[in-house]
């Protein structure tokens, strides 16, 4: 019996790196097929597996059994409604890629990735990339955000891939650790993992400048080896980011900084939209919270889609 970690998921076969490093190509036993519904991936990158070896082969496998995960990351299925994809098992981290611009990356978007993040219990990051192509009241604007979501708890830097501008603290930020990058097509998730590992050479495509954009370029999540402890998964960008597995009105438990404040509301179940003596509103009045958080928050429950 070998036990690895699935570096690669195209659904037909897997990519599973074993504990002494060997990569091995695998399809799913006979038995091992999986009927969990809903999941569109049952196996994902990052899941723990236990594979054998095909006749007479040392490089192709059978996976018979998936371990447990610690946790996962999900989003609902961009084209069949009630499916939803995992998009990496057993991180340490996320690592929310945006930019400002080309494409420019809607803060109700980065807000639902960190509550993806927090309902998992999963630390995050939001890393603002494309810092060369901004102007100096641009990059001003970008700093406050960069100070907004670190005082949050979301630890926040500006990079530039092209520039090589915080490529070191994008360093730092992986090491030992198993971190999933996440975001829109185009951002430069790809092109800031190759400004750490070239070697990697992973494929990166100029975007249509017209719609602003990206098709994606990478099409499958992978998982890539970067030093003996940090291991980064690379994911294709997301269009759209659909929350499920979550009770709507739990929304304000994901934002921490409301989840700090909220049991200072009079009323317990307060839903912070109109409610006498809500603390949230009042901190909000008073400039103690962010508005685009708040906004965030209540296009959530809403149950806007986010498609901007
Ligand atoms: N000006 C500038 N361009 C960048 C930067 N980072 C990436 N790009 C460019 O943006 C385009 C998209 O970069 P990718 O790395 O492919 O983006 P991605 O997020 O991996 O996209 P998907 O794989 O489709 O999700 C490429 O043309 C990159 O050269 C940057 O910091 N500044
Ligand atoms: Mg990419
Ligand atoms: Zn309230």
């Amino acid at each position: 019996m070998i036990r690895g970690v699935v570096s690669k998921s195209t659904g037909s076969w897997y990519k599973v790196r074993t504990e002494n490093g060997t990569v091995i190509d695998c399809r799913l036993k006979g038995k091992l097929k999986l009927t969990k519904t809903g999941v569109t991936n049952p196996i994902a990158v990052g899941d723990k597996v236990e594979l054998e070896l095909e006749e007479g082969q040392s490089l192709n496998g059978l996976i018979s059994n998936i371990l447990d995960r610690d946790n996962y990351i999900i989003r609902k299925s961009v084209h069949k409604n009630h499916q939803a994809h995992i998009l990496a098992a057993n991180i340490d981290q996320l690592i929310v890629i945006a930019s400002l611009t080309l494409p420019r990356t809607s803060l109700g978007f980065i807000d639902r990735l960190l509550v993806s993040a927090e309902s998992y219990g999963i630390p995050a990051w939001v890393i603002f990339n494309k810092a060369d192509l901004l102007s100096e009241e641009e990059l001003e604007y970008v700093d406050i955000l960069a100070e907004m979501y670190s005082t949050i708890g979301y630890p926040s830097i500006i990079t530039s891939a092209s520039a090589r501008l915080g490529i070191k603290e994008f360093q730092n930020i992986l090491e030992g650790k198993t971190s999933l990058l996440s975001g829109h097509s185009g951002v430069g998730k790809s092109s800031l993992v190759n400004a750490i590992a070239p070697g990697l050479d992973l494929s990166t495509r100029e975007i249509s400048t017209f719609a602003n954009k990206g098709k994606h370029t990478t099409t499958y999540a992978e998982m890539f080896q970067l030093s003996e402890n940090t291991f980064i998964v690379d994911t294709p960008g997301i269009k759209e980011l659909g929350l499920i597995e979550m009770e709507e009105d739990n929304i304000s438990n994901y934002f921490p900084e409301m989840r700090a404040i909220s049991s200072q509301c009079k009323f317990h179940n307060c839903s912070h939209r109109h409610e006498p003596g809500c603390a949230i509103l009042k901190a909000i009045d008073e400039g103690k919270l962010p508005l685009t958080r708040y906004e965030s928050y209540l296009s959530m429950v809403d149950g806007d889609d986010n498609r901007r």
